[in-house]
This record gives C-alpha cells, structure tokens and sequence, in this order.
C-alpha cells in the first residue's frame, strides 16, 4: 500500500468514527449528511487509485443461458451442497471453510428457461475491502441478474453482514435506482425542484452536490430519498439488483427457533440443501424473482413452438425481442400480431416498437 493510499485510508476511518459517534437527529442531520459526502468523495478516489489493479486480479466469469444467478454467504453455509442439488454441477463440498476457491458455473433449467447460477468462495467481513478472495466474489455477484444471500439457520445474525458487504462494494439489494436526475452545468449554480422531501433537506442537498465536485447542476426529484441514496445517485456508480435471502441448514434448529429466524430476518425460502427441503420452492423463487419475459414466435399460419421461448429480462419491448432474434428485424420491421396478455384482443396489430411485452406473449413478426 502506498503512502497516499494509507493517507487515505487514514481519513476514511476518521470520518467513519466521527459519523458512528455522531447521534442523528434534526440538529445533526446537515453535519451527517456532509460526513457521508465526504467519506464517498475519499472512497471514490481510492478506487479510481486502485481499480486497475482490482481489474487484474479479477476472475473472467462466463455468462450463459437466459439469467444468471449467484450464490453469497459465509464460508460453510452450504452454497456448494446447494447448487449440486439444483444443478448438474459438481462443486466440492467441505466440512472446513474455504473449499470453493473460484466461481463453479451450474445450469437450472425452470419452466424451459436456462438459468445460470454461479458458486463462488465465502465471503467474509471486510470483504468489501479486499479480505478473502472479497474483490472477486464481489466482482461476479456484479454481472447476475438476481443475488441469492444464502444464510445458516444456526447463525442468523450473517445476513446483516453479508448485507453490509454488498452496500460497502456499491450493490444495491432489492432497490429501485431513485427517481432523481442531476445535470451538470458549467455555471448558475445548484437549481433543485422537488417533491416534498421528508428524509434530508435542500440546504444538506446542496452541501453534498458541492462536496462532491456538483457546484452547477439542475437537480430534479421525483421522489423523496435520503442522503444516502442522493449520494448513490450523484456517484451514479451502483449496482441493483434483484435478492433472494434463503436459509439453510433448517434441520439444524428447533420449530421455536426457526419461527424466530422468520420474524427477525424474513427470509423468502427455508431449505435444507443437504437433506433436500424446500428446494422446490427456492427454483420457483428464484424464476419468479428474474422476472422474466418469456416470448413464443410463431410463422404465419403455424402454431408456436411453446417449448422454446425467447427468454427477456424486465421491461421487454417489441425492440428487445427483435434485437435477440437478429439486428436486421428493426429495420425490416413492418408490424406484428400479439397472443397474450400484453394485447386488448388475440391477433391484435402492433405497430410500435416500444410496444411493452407480457410473459407467455405469442408473436408472429411481419417483416419486408
Ligand atoms: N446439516 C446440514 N449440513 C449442511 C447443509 N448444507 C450443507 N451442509 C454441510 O455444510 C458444510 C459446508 O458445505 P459446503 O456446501 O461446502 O459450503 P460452502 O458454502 O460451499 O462453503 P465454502 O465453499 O467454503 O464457502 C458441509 O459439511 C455440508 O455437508 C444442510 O442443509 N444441513
Ligand atoms: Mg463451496
């Protein structure tokens, strides 16, 4: 570590002392807000120091299939035992910790989509900042579509850890992007219009924009959001991503326990991975979570295939089906007829290219 990193790294922990010292209220909550500028304003410039580094030393992660799913926890908590259960992978499992060392690629194949799902070595606190093999986890929870945050039943108390990890590295869990859009200018100030904001206030607002180099800027908020997400949107570098908190080794605790693990951390699914519980239910999970858009094409005149949709992510569109099937279908677009649920009437034309699709939509393109 060089010297300038260890200046830095020196007034990072400075200012985390000073804001975990700090109690919020009313009074303090401009001096928070600004503390937090400050510390994303140093963190920043120690990653741009270091992210060539981080870079080389990351795993190259292939993608395939139709989603991609990762497996986070604590060393031990079963995610090898998990994913041979649900996928044809082969992963060695251990009774000592640290026994996945890179990322094992499994496959699940779910109402005819191919799911991805990435084993990956534990993770542990101070990850974030490079403990363990942290960077490279971190790294391939960053290219999934949906985190699985698996948690052992006897140690409920990992999912705030893990949890803290993902916010330190910039991953967002389960949280929309704020609706909030800045504007640099090169002169006239900070110019805000809003909705009423009950979480932070305009003068904190503006102490943070100009921390953070923001000294002319025309800032609109459509929604009420706090000072950590105005920072998280002014550094516009964060990760959201869909999450599944799952946990394991249920037949290790007591019915008593197990109801206090539901009210304390809510997780989605309860399974035993090694004894085969829930497992059903955690592939359903997971698929439903991906909130995929499954499209059937069909010819003219012929049915569709329904075994073989065209599997998209989100908000699909008739542009987004087109540009899986072949670059040339947007510009030798005429119309399509729509089958489902995104249209008023079976058959119905479609002219429009940001018309939205709906799962189990059938389309038949028209093309020059
Ligand atoms: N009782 C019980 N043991 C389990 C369960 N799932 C996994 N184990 C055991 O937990 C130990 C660790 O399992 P692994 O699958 O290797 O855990 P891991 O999360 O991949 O661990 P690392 O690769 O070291 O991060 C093994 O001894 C497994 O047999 C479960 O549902 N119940
Ligand atoms: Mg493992």
């Amino acid at each position: 570590m060089g010297i300038v990193d260890h200046k830095l790294n020196e007034k990072i922990q400075e200012f985390e002392e000073e804001l975990k010292k700090t109690k919020y209220n009313k009074r303090t909550q401009g001096a928070v807000g600004l503390l937090k500028a400050k510390i994303a304003r140093l963190k920043g410039e120690k990653t741009a120091k270091s992210s060539k580094k981080v870079h080389a030393q990351g795993w190259s992660v292939r993608k395939s299939g139709d989603a991609t799913a990762v497996l986070v926890g604590f060393p031990s908590v079963g995610k090898s035992t998990l994913i041979n259960k649900i996928t044809a992978a082969e992963s060695r499992v251990g009774h000592y910790e640290f026994t996945t060392l890179e990322v094992i690629p499994g496959s699940l194949e779910y109402e005819n989509v191919k799911i991805q799902i990435f084993d990956v070595p534990g993770l542990i606190e101070g990850a974030s900042k490079g403990r363990g093999k942290g960077r490279e986890v971190l790294g391939a929870v960053g290219v999934a579509d949906l985190v699985i945050l698996l948690i052992d039943a006897t140690k409920p108390q990992q999912l705030e850890a893990i949890q803290n990890e993902l916010y330190e590295a910039r991953i967002r869990i389960n949280k929309k992007k704020p609706d909030v859009r800045i504007t640099k200018k090169s002169t006239g100030g900070i110019n805000i219009s809003s909705v009423k904001l009950t979480k932070t206030t305009k003068p904190i607002i503006i102490d943070v924009l100009r921390e953070l180099k923001f000294n002319n800027a025309d800032v609109i908020f459509r929604e009420d959001i706090d000072v950590d997400e105005l920072i998280d949107v002014i550094e516009d570098n964060r990760k959201y991503l869909n999450g599944l908190i799952v946990v394991n080794k249920i037949d290790l605790v007591s019915k008593e326990k197990l109801e206090e693990i539901k009210k304390k951390i809510k997780p989605d699914v309860l399974i035993s991975a090694e004894k085969s519980v829930g497992l059903e239910e955690l592939k359903k999970k997971i698929f439903d979570k991906l909130d995929l858009v499954r499209i059937y094409c069909k010819e003219i005149s012929k049915p569709a295939d329904l075994r073989v949709p065209l599997v998209l992510k989100g908000q699909a569109t008739l542009r987004d089906a087109c540009l899986k099937l072949h670059k040339e279908f947007i510009t030798k677009f005429r119309f399509a007829r729509i089958w489902g649920k995104s249209v008023k009437f079976d058959g119905q034309k479609i002219l429009n290219l940001k018309h939205e699709l709906k799962d189990g939509d059938i389309v038949e393109f028209h093309l020059n």
